[in-house]
């Protein structure tokens, strides 16, 4: 591994909260493919879950002098760890685990099916390392022959496999961001550095990104490169010339610098954000004009006449500037030309995040905390949505269990101030398209998040009679994560998404674009279908923890590629419009 020496010192706050937990979980993972000892491997798992409900930024915390406080399941050891991950941002017990078990068994055991027992055997007995030698072994039959993989077993590994090859090595671009915001941070102190900014599909917030695309503005290169190669986050330098650099950061993400000479700033911005797609129809456009369009700059006859930012692109190609969200020649060059871009819908303009659970079922925090902790995040009404009893791994509800939490919900309002929370359930569309939950029960709610959590391999057609059906119920209000994909681990379901925006509008209900990183469901292009035909999408967190009201700003991201606007959204819409949305859904 190649480390480049650094002077600079690693800056205190290289850990958030989340890189902390994942490095915990990394260990817990490689101990357990070990066989270590179960109790040593279970509270690496607790620290990480205890790491990731705490809300403060623990290394801001402790960067500023102050003490960590007594966090549950984290002692003595691990408090020391906290702190080497910190200063240091890795653990050297990770590195020394890592170096101990090949790193490809990693990734196999994240493949949902696969525990260490299984990737053990598949090591040992099968000389299986990676998910395409699985698949290989899978598709010869030379699983048949390990004990543990029976045919239905196989099924749903392959399926799971398929999933993740599809997506190949791309990052969930929640994920990305932290590191992000930090390489760039860093970036901004290079010398003479006037502009740093992300390209490429992390700036048009597509859901997964393959890599990371910076661009720097200064007049020499060269020192920003040096300054670049020195970041304490690097594990490998891949290519280092003067005006870009390629390197991998301690998290697996790549990242590519380009420094840019000023004047051609806001082309180089232009090109490398992308998407191809776009930067091709843009490029037409300009020759069509007697222009060249580069990543230089716009030029007519050899002389660069745009291109020091990107509104001077756009507006010499007569366009209006179009966010980068949009930029997928999707139609957004026609719309900008007629001066019909969408306003598209901002973080600030959510109000209320319809789906989210507590301790009562998968949750991790109780419902005043919950409360707090979207309150803090701006929002005025938060809705309490727990499993239904079907659901068993989360700990479902049933109808006595959500009458209590709907009393506790009453009480709890009575005295909570700046935010309303309202009563609601996540209740499964069991196979035949019926709800997990008597009427009597859904009855006394605000709202029904409906939602699929099992059945994936449906006919399509079974499929979509299934998500009506369930839609048809006089309480249903929202369709929650549509697609039930998991990026990377399962496939979006076999559904007919035309047909059931249609039986939204007509019935009345809405449906989620789920802002959680691994979902991120419904995709763009149904958003903007959704759009069309009138249907309001509700951007939730589906929040199980107080810190996940942050990811709402990724479902944003994914409904402004949607080009959905704030009255699209139906979020946005203040405590008493929204309750009339829901009266008006009942039926
Ligand atoms: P990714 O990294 O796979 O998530 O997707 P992008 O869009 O970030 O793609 P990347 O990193 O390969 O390149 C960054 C941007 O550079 C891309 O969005 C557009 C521009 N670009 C790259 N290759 C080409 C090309 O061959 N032609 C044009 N016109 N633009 C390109
Ligand atoms: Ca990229
Ligand atoms: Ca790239």
């Amino acid at each position: 591994m190649a480390r480049p020496v650094s002077k600079v010192a690693a800056p205190r706050h290289a850990a958030d909260n989340e890189r902390i937990a994942a490095i915990f979980e990394e260990i817990a993972d490689l101990l357990d493919l070990q066989n270590a000892n179960p109790f040593r491997i279970r509270a690496y798992r607790n620290a990480a879950r205890s790491v990731r409900a705490f809300g403060p930024d623990i290394g801001g915390l402790l960067g500023s002098g102050r003490e960590l406080p007594k966090l549950p399941g984290i002692g003595r050891d691990l408090t020391a760890k906290i702190g080497e991950i910190v200063e240091t941002g890795s653990c050297a017990l990770l590195e020394r685990l890592r170096k101990q078990v090949p790193g490809t068994l990693v990734e196999l055991l994240s493949i949902p099916g696969l525990g260490p027992k299984r990737v053990q055997h598949l090591y040992h007995e099968l000389g299986v390392e990676t998910p395409q030698q699985l698949r290989a072994a899978a598709r010869d039959g030379r699983l048949d022959r390990l004990h543990g993989f029976g045919p239905r077993m196989q099924a749903k590994l392959l399926q799971a496999v398929d999933a993740r090859l599809q997506t190949g090595h791309r990052h969930l671009l929640a994920l990305a961001a932290a590191p992000a915001e930090r390489v760039v941070s860093y970036l901004r102190r290079a010398p003479g550095v006037s502009e740093v900014s992300v390209a490429g599909s992390f700036r048009r917030m597509r859901d997964t990104v393959g890599d990371l695309d910076i661009l720097a503005a200064a007049a020499d290169p060269d020192a920003v490169t040096r300054h670049f190669l020195g970041y304490p986050e690097v594990r490998e330098v891949l290519a280092g010339g003067p005006a870009r650099a390629s390197v991998v950061l301690e998290s697996g993400l790549q990242v590519d610098l380009r420094t840019i000479d000023p004047p051609a700033w806001g082309a180089a911005l232009v090109y490398f954000t992308g998407s191809k797609a776009h930067n091709i129809a843009l490029r037409r456009r300009a020759q069509e004009r007697g222009f060249k369009l580069s990543e230089y700059g716009v030029f007519k006859d050899g002389r660069r006449v745009a291109g020091d930012t990107e509104a001077s692109v756009y507006r010499i190609l007569r366009l209006a500037e179009i966010p980068p969200e949009l930029r997928e020649d999707r139609g957004e060059i026609e719309a900008a030309e007629a001066g019909r871009l969408p306003r598209l819908i901002e973080p600030g303009d959510l109000r209320g995040d319809l789906h989210a659970h507590s301790k009562a079922s998968d949750g991790a925090n109780s419902l005043e905390e919950m409360a707090e902790a979207a309150r803090a995040a701006g929002l005025e009404y938060l809705a309490i949505t727990d499993h239904s009893r079907h659901l068993r791994i989360a700990h479902g509800l049933d109808a006595a269990a959500l009458l209590r939490q709907c009393e506790e919900i009453d009480a709890l309002n009575r005295c909570l101030r700046g935010i309303t929370l309202l009563k609601g359930a996540e209740v499964d569309i069991l196979e035949n398209g019926e709800l997990d939950l008597p009427d009597e029960a859904l009855q006394q709610l605000d709202l029904v998040v409906g939602a699929v959590h099992d059945h994936f391999g449906l006919s399509r057609t079974q499929q979509t009679r299934r998500l009506l059906r369930a839609m048809e119920h006089r309480c249903f209000t929202v369709l929650a994560h549509p697609f039930a994909r998991l990026i990377g681990e399962r496939e979006p379901i076999e559904v007919d998404m035309t047909a059931v925006i249609k039986a939204a509008r007509q019935r009345g209900c809405a449906l989620e674009l789920n802002a959680q990183p691994r979902r991120m469901d419904l995709f763009d292009i149904h958003c903007r279908a959704a759009k069309e035909q009138g249907v309001p999408v509700s951007i939730d967190s589906d929040a199980h923890r107080a810190g996940d009201f942050a990811q709402l700003r990724f479902g944003v991201g994914q409904a402004r590629r949607g080009w959905l606007e704030k009255d699209d959204v139906l979020n946005t819409r203040g405590l008493q419009d929204l309750r009339r949305f829901l009266r008006d859904c009942r039926r």
